[in-house]
Order: structure tokens, then C-alpha cells, then sequence
């Protein structure tokens, strides 16, 4: 079986293990979401691939979600005594050496598929992973300009900061008022990502944030199109449980493209794709309004507590993808 998933981040990586478990003989792609990426340093630090590829690979820090087990933060305080910023964003030790061999080959001439290739044959995280696109995107936050809300009204004075600043530096606290994805008119789709849609038996959106990680890779030119017309049923799993998200800030993301934090907004917001969708058992009453529009949906267990508990929900997810294609 041919499974293509497109996916990014902690809730994407997690369930993809356990889709891994739970039919270990599938022939995985990942197309991974590379619109958070940054230069930070001069490095080129791609978050979403790198998440996927140590958790899938073995060598995830399991208690932050990304980033190397048992890593040391040794260049970032030598970075910090010199002054140097940003310091809202911590490269770990180990870490650092990805970032470089990926900038080194970058530099070389060589695109982001084949970077991420060569990365993979280390970790060898069990599927192929491509990026939504060599072309660089970058996901921007448009928020008010400092102090032009508190000074008594909205002076209209904004500006874009990259997205890992809005969340990591300011934890999401300030509104987005728009986000922007920077580059993505120009941006075409990755060797293979085309091929991997259309050639899958199963498409599958695993509970990655839906505006920042889901949202870039269909808004590559012609990939939101290719889902659409792929011939295998389309599934997903909610990343919202009881109208909140379990982890990150995708309540903050929603609010900021006008769509509510529930588990049945967001089906909605997929809509056109989506053939079966999973909500948490606590969201049972949202199943009624997902099917209105078109999708099945079914409420089960949704925390991936453990890795079992991630192959349980990626196994429900395929059974729903069977009854979808049998319809
Ligand atoms: N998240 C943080 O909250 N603080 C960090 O300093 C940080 C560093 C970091 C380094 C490499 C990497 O691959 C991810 C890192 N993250 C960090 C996580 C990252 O910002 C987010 O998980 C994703 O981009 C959101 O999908």
C-alpha cells in the first residue's frame, strides 16, 4: 500500500510513527511543510523536516517534541556571551550539525529534495520525505506594531515577523492579524510530490496545525489541485480535541484566517479534499455537522499518548479510507 501523508511538526511526526507501526509494509511519503523554515546565524534550519526525520529516525528529544535527544546548548551560550541574536531560538549542540551539512550543500548548489535525501540516509526515518518545495517560502505574522493597539485605539501601524518569532519569541500572544506565506506564488511543488499524490493508494493529513504546517504545502501551486483529483480516498485526523489544540498554537493560527478552534471547522476548512475525517470521542456531537458536508467522520480516541495509541488511531483512519473507496 502506497500512503502519502502531508504533514509537519510534534502532532504530525507522532502519528506517523505511529501509521509506521501500525503497517509496518507500506510504502510511506512524507511531503513535508518547510514554510517555517529560517536562517538563524546563517544557518538554514528547516523545523518540520527535521521533526519528522528524528522522530521517525530515532533521535527526537521525546520530552520537547523536536530537536536532538540529549542534546547541549554549549555554541548557543558561546552565540549569547557574544551578543549575538537572535536568542529566542536555542540550536543544540548536535542539532547544529544538520543545520550545517544542510547550508553547506545548499551553498553547493544542491536543492532542499536532495539535501533532505542525504540527511535521511543517516536517520533513515522508514518513509521517503520530501519538502513541499526547494523553493524558499516563509511563513510571516502580521501583528499590530508595538503599542499602536494599547495606545488607545488601532493606528493601523503593523508589521511581519517570521513565524517562529510570533511562537517562539512571543509564545502567540500577540494577534495575528494575517498570515502570510512569502514566496508561495513562485513556489512549485518538489521533485516527487506530484507523483506521490497521484500515484497513492492513501492520502492522509495527519493532526498537524492546519493554517501553518498544512496550509503551506497546499497552497504550493498545484498541489491543493492534485489532492483533489487524486484517485485515493482522502483522510484526516483532527488536531483539535474539545476546541482547543493538544499542543502549539493552532487556535491562535485559526483565529487569525477567521476559522473557529473546533474539530468540525477545520474538516470544513479541508472540505473539498477530505473523504473521512477523525474527531476525538469528546467531539462525538461534531460528527453530524462533518458528515453534512460530505466527509465521514467517526469519533475515536484521539491523545497519542504512546506510540500504540498512534498506530490505533492510524489504523482507524485507513479502515475509514477503506470504507470511503468501497462507497
Ligand atoms: N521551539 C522552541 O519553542 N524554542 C526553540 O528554541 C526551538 C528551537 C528549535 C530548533 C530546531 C528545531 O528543529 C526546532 C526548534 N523549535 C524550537 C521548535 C519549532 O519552533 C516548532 O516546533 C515548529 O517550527 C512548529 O511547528
Amino acid at each position: 500500500m502506497r500512503i502519502t501523508a502531508l504533514a509537519g511538526g510534534i502532532g504530525g511526526s507522532r502519528f506517523l510513527r505511529g501509521l509506521l507501526r501500525a503497517v509496518p509494509d507500506a510504502e510511506v511519503t512524507v511531503i513535508g511543510n518547510t514554510a517555517d523554515d529560517i536562517t538563524l546565524h546563517g544557518l538554514h534550519v528547516s523545523p518540520d523536516l527535521d521533526t519528522v526525520m528524528y522522530t521517525l529516525g530515532d533521535g527526537v528529544e521525546e520530552s520537547q517534541g523536536w530537536g536532538r535527544r540529549d542534546d547541549t546548548n554549549v555554541v548557543a551560550a558561546e552565540l549569547a556571551a557574544y551578543g549575538a541574536e537572535p536568542q529566542w531560538f536555542t540550536l543544540g549542540d548536535r542539532d547544529l550539525a544538520t543545520h550545517l551539512i544542510r547550508t553547506r550543500m545548499l551553498a553547493a548548489g544542491y536543492p532542499l529534495s536532495a539535501v533532505t535525501e542525504a540527511l535521511c540516509d543517516r536517520w533513515r526515518p522508514g518513509v521517503q520525505l520530501l519538502p513541499m518545495t526547494d523553493d524558499r517560502v516563509e511563513t510571516h505574522v502580521v501583528v499590530a506594531e508595538s503599542g499602536s493597539e494599547a495606545a488607545g485605539g488601532d493606528t493601523g501601524g503593523e508589521r511581519a515577523i517570521h513565524f517562529q518569532e510570533w511562537w517562539v519569541r512571543l509564545h502567540a500572544e500577540v494577534p495575528a492579524r494575517r498570515i502570510v506565506l512569502v514566496g508561495i506564488e513562485q513556489a512549485t511543488p518538489a521533485p516527487g510530490v506530484l507523483d506521490a499524490i497521484a500515484a497513492a493508494d492513501v492520502i492522509v493529513l495527519p493532526p498537524s496545525n492546519p493554517v501553518v504546517s498544512i496550509g503551506p504545502i497546499l497552497a504550493v501551486p498545484g498541489v491543493r489541485d492534485a489532492v483533489r483529483a487524486a484517485a485515493a480516498p482522502v483522510v484526516g485526523v483532527s488536531p483539535i480535541i474539545g476546541g482547543a489544540p493538544v499542543r502549539g498554537m493552532a487556535d491562535a493560527a485559526l483565529t487569525a484566517i477567521g476559522v473557529p478552534t473546533s474539530a468540525a471547522a477545520v474538516a470544513e476548512l479541508f472540505a473539498d479534499l477530505l473523504d473521512g475525517w477523525l474527531v476525538d470521542t469528546v467531539d462525538a456531537a461534531a460528527v453530524p455537522a462533518v458528515e453534512s458536508v460530505g466527509v465521514r467522520c467517526r469519533a475515536v480516541p484521539l491523545l497519542m499518548t504512546d506510540v500504540d495509541a498512534a498506530a490505533a488511531m492510524a489504523r482507524t483512519a485507513l479502515d475509514l479510507a477503506e470504507e470511503a473507496r468501497a462507497r
